[in-house]
């Protein structure tokens, strides 16, 4: 009974992370970290997106290793799969389906615009297929089918949540208030996590040098080498500033994330100290908070039977809900249904 009253009174959230290559601290402090912390306050659905992933070439065998990290990686984290909803994208029909219809009232002028189409495609050139041109009409079909308030995402997904919305809008015009218009959450600190070593660009799972980015699975020795070799600035003033020392800020980013403290609090705890010292202690912070999780997601992929459970029970809530609004979605666009 409670829990019927708590999803009628709690606001819906998304939020999907694509299982390619090995997850970095920007996915962590950009998305996994909000929605651990939003779990408590709504109705939480966290899908694996596996059809996003094969935008871009993956081995097969692969991918399939590393939905299955990516769950334990979520639940190591902290997700709590009896509050969240959480399950694998291909395993509920209905965001294809959806993605389907919403292509109908999308623009391809529109698409070419995406900045991570374009990006991505000057990444892949040799693969501009058509699911990479896709790949934000299908992210809206995500969020639409579970009626979605809010998506914590980072700063790189906000043009993907406003054509989302825009898509969402044009369907509730020309039929009838059908979709609920989602907002994104952006974190306040990390919302764009800086590679080490170019730290102006976004660190990245598919970064051609892994010497700028730390991975969820990166050990001490190799956390500590990488902050120790990031770039800083000719100064020696530990300070936020984004603009004048991307550097610097986007260490002290990284450190209040994973420490919990404020910018103000680690400014002051740095104050007079030098560049080398507080590589080091934002390292083994950072080390020091992977390590349990690094420990427990090992512990959880031992058991694939725990985690297949998880992702088949995922799987029946989520096409329950998401059943429903395709269900209405043909009827309005005039699909004969029997
Ligand atoms: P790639 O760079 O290979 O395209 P990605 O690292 O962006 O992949 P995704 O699965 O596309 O990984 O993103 C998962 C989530 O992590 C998204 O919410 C995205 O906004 C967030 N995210 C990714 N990189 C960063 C970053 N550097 N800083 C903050 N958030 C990030
Ligand atoms: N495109 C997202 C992953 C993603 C997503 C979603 C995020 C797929 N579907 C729905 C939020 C909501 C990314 O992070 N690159």
């Amino acid at each position: 009974m409670e829990e019927v009253s708590e999803q009628i009174t709690k606001k819906t959230l998304y939020s999907a992370v694509q299982p390619t290559n090995a997850l970095t601290i920007g996915n962590y402090i950009g998305a996994i970290k909000s929605m651990v912390d939003m779990q408590h306050d709504y109705n939480c659905y966290f899908a694996i997106a596996n059809m996003h992933a094969i935008t871009v070439r993956q081995v097969p065998a692969q991918l399939r290793q590393k939905t299955l990290a990516l769950v334990a990686l979520y639940l190591a984290c902290g997700l709590d799969p009896s509050r969240c909803t959480i399950y694998v994208q291909s395993h509920v029909p209905c965001h294809a389906e959806l993605a389907w219809v919403l292509n109908t009232f999308t623009y391809v002028g529109e698409m070419e615009r995406m900045t991570q189409f374009k990006d991505k495609s000057a990444k892949h050139a040799d693969n501009i297929n058509m699911g990479l041109m896709d790949y934000p009409v299908l992210m809206a079909a995500d969020i639409l089918l579970y009626k979605t308030d809010v998506v914590p995402v980072g700063i790189d997904q906000r043009q993907h949540l406003e054509i989302c919305r825009d898509i969402a809008q044009r369907f509730n015009n020309i039929y009838s208030p059908t979709f609920v218009l989602p907002e994104g959450v952006y974190p306040k600190v990390g919302a764009k996590i800086g590679d080490l070593l170019e730290p102006t660009k976004k660190m990245s799972k598919s970064s051609e040098n892994p010497g700028g980015t730390i991975f969820m699975d990166d050990d001490k020795d190799t956390i500590i080498r990488k902050f120790r070799r990031a770039v800083t600035d000719s100064e020696n003033e530990i300070r936020y500033d984004p603009e004048k020392k991307p550097g610097v800020s986007n260490l002290l980013s990284i450190y209040t994330a994973f420490s919990g403290k404020s910018i103000e609090e680690a400014e002051r705890e740095f104050a007079g100290k030098g560049y080398g010292d507080f590589k080091l202690a934002v390292g083994e912070t950072v080390a020091e908070k992977l390590a349990p999780v690094q420990s427990e997601q090992a512990r959880l992929l031992a058991d694939k039977d725990y985690l297949d459970n998880i992702l088949r029970e995922g799987a029946a809530k989520a096409y329950k809900v998401a059943s429903a609004t395709l269900s209405k979605v043909y009827r309005k666009i005039g699909f004969y249904q029997i």
